[in-house]
């Protein structure tokens, strides 16, 4: 019996020790269920996309794009501009960002969980990943 709880405690606070670590996820999960839906995620994308549009013309240029601070703005830029104008449009963004939701999803369910969210986080690809970071 003691042994039962001693690893439900550890179990518990591996629990707790994964969602601590992880506000955004949180942030995210509007419902709480402990998944983002592409419906929650691409919310949050929605709200990203109209905080870096700092002059609220409806496309980032490479300046809004530089408050993603990590990222090449360039690089990032060339990856997400589909038609090649300089600019990102939200269609592109929103593009950039369904395909970035799957790659996330890595068994394809449809959600991304916790532990998916982080191997995304911590992956060598991170740096596409940090574009949508919130
Ligand atoms: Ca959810
Ligand atoms: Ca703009
Ligand atoms: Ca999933």
């Amino acid at each position: 019996m003691r042994k039962k709880q001693a690893v439900l405690a550890i179990l518990l606070l591996s629990v707790a020790v994964a969602f601590a670590a992880d506000d955004l996820f949180r942030k995210i999960d509007k419902d709480a269920d402990g998944k983002v839906s592409w419906r929650e995620y691409s919310d949050a994308v929605d709200d990203k996309f109209a905080q870096r549009d700092t002059n609220k013309d409806g496309v980032l240029t490479a300046d809004e794009m530089k408050s993603v601070a990590t990222v090449g703005s360039d690089k990032a830029i060339k990856k997400i501009d589909a038609n090649a104008d300089g600019k990102i449009n939200k269609q592109e963004f929103v593009t950039r960002a369904a395909l970035q939701y799957k790659k996330i999803d890595k068994n394809q369910d449809g959600f991304i969980d916790v532990k998916e969210w982080k191997a995304a986080q911590s992956s060598p690809k991170a740096p596409m990943f940090i574009l949508f970071t919130f």
